[in-house]
């Protein structure tokens, strides 16, 4: 029985699933894992990457054709979980990629859009981006100040956003912007005059992944680059959101996962007060609490991944498991730095990273507040935002 799955839940997956799981795995332990504290520490993103991602077909990973790999909903949880096993970052990378961008450009984008951005975004040749979040507050999108406005048959955008994943190395942003008609989905392409993407420095997490603003004055957009399924509003954006949270939901377990092997090999090596520290009743019942929020989390990400290919799969469940999941792995982190005493603040071990990379982790997305009012309102009706 492995002590990263005690339900044996891998046995449940179908050969194509864990031979997805398998290939990703192999791909962080020869080549994120030996980088990533050197990014980490340098607040690089490794890019050099980025072509073998996209070779695992890893970009868009859930979209059929247009050089997509069309996998189903497992095999983009295992593949989130595996990458974040390795860093947050780089499974942040692929998602923003592949549900953030490639996803809507997909659902809401024109067959032109989709011919000309997703068999690019599918190798990587262009990066994406997405702007939602602005700097006067993240969790309420819907008093968005960035707007477009249209002159002639182009449109006319001016805002700003925050906290952008990938801004400062992206080749096409979608920004989300208020026009006349609603809130609106634009593809701004790099270059445009008026745009500019700086990184967000000095950041204590995710600093192997770029994270940057966006600003956009008179930045002129043609009427091809506008989305034109985006005509729901702020729904179309939270779907996308929605797909995001998900492959967050599945990726926490790896970094859970990989600070729980660690203070198991460290607990049971480190010799204190003549026996092993794993001997101890107060460590082992910290150990079990870990592998109890790993499998509960486990649990709920396969549910919820039937029922996103069964087209039954709500926001607030997607809610439900960012959350769960989220706190599970940041309070496993951070107690697995804390068994690992002195060594646990040390960049040779992984659960100082970890925990330093899902305090992002846990506010991006949706907070664990706006997840909690989220269930809130689905159990008694009331809208407590
Ligand atoms: P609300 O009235 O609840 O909803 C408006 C319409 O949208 C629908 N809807 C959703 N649809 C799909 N997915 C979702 N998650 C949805 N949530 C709501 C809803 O049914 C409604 O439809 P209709 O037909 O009735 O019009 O809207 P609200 O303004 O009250 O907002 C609710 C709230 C607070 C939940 C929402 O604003 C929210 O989720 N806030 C958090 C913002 C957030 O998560 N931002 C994330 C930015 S992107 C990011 O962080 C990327 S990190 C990088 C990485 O992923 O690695
Ligand atoms: P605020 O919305 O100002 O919230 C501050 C605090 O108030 C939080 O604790 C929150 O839970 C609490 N709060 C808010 N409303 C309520 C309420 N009604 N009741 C009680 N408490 C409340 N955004 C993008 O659009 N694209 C990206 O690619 C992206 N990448 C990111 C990468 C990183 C590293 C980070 C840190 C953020 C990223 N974000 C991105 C932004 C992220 O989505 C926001 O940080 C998040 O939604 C919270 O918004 P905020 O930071 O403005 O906090």
């Amino acid at each position: 029985m492995s002590p990263l799955d005690l339900y044996d839940i891998g046995a449940s997956f179908s050969d194509e699933e864990r031979s997805v799981q398998g290939a990703v795995a192999r791909f962080v332990d020869e080549r994120v894992l030996p980088v990533i504290q050197k990014h980490f520490e340098e607040h690089t993103f490794p890019r050099e990457l980025v072509p073998e991602i996209a070779a695992l077909g890893l970009l868009g990973s859930a979209i059929k054709g247009y050089g997509c790999a069309g996998m189903n909903a497992v095999s983009y949880g295992l593949i989130c979980q595996e990458l974040e096993r390795g860093d947050s970052g780089v499974r942040s990378f692929v998602s923003v990629q592949s549900s953030l961008v490639m996803y809507p450009i997909h659902a809401f984008g024109s067959e032109a859009q989709r011919r000309k951005y997703l068999p690019r975004m599918a190798t990587g040749e262009l990066i994406g981006c997405f702007g939602l979040t602005e700097p006067h507050g993240g969790s309420d999108p819907a008093n968005m100040k960035t707007h477009a406005k249209r002159r002639g048959k182009d449109w006319v955008l001016n805002g700003a956003k925050m906290w952008i994943t990938n801004a400062p190395i992206a080749d096409v942003a979608l920004v989300w912007a208020k026009t006349e008609e609603g809130i609106r989905g634009f593809l701004v392409e790099k270059g445009m005059r008026g745009l500019a993407a700086p990184e967000i420095e000095r950041k204590f997490s995710l600093r192997a992944s770029a994270t940057g603003a966006l600003f956009l004055e008179d930045v002129v957009v043609p009427e091809e680059n506008l989305l034109p399924g985006s005509t729901a509003g702020l729904k179309a954006a939270l779907s996308c959101l929605t797909q995001a949270r998900f492959g967050i939901a599945w990726g926490v377990i790896g970094a859970a996962q990989a600070c729980l092997a660690q203070v198991l090999d460290y607990t049971k090596d480190r010799i204190l007060f003549g026996r092993p520290l794993a001997a101890n009743q107060a460590i082992q019942i910290r150990l079990a609490a870990m592998a109890r929020g790993i499998t509960g989390a486990q649990l709920m990400s396969l549910q919820l991944a039937r029922l996103k290919e069964a087209g039954r799969m709500k926001p607030s469940q997607v809610s439900l498991a960012k959350w769960n999941n989220c706190r599970m792995a940041l309070d496993v982190a951070r107690d697995a730095r804390d068994m690992l005493g002195g060594s646990g603040i040390s960049a040779e071990y992984v659960p100082i990273r970890h925990a330093l990379n899902l305090e992002s982790v846990i506010t991006y997305e949706g907070t664990e507040t706006i997840h909690q009012l989220t269930i809130g309102r689905e159990l008694t009706g009331i809208n407590a935002f």
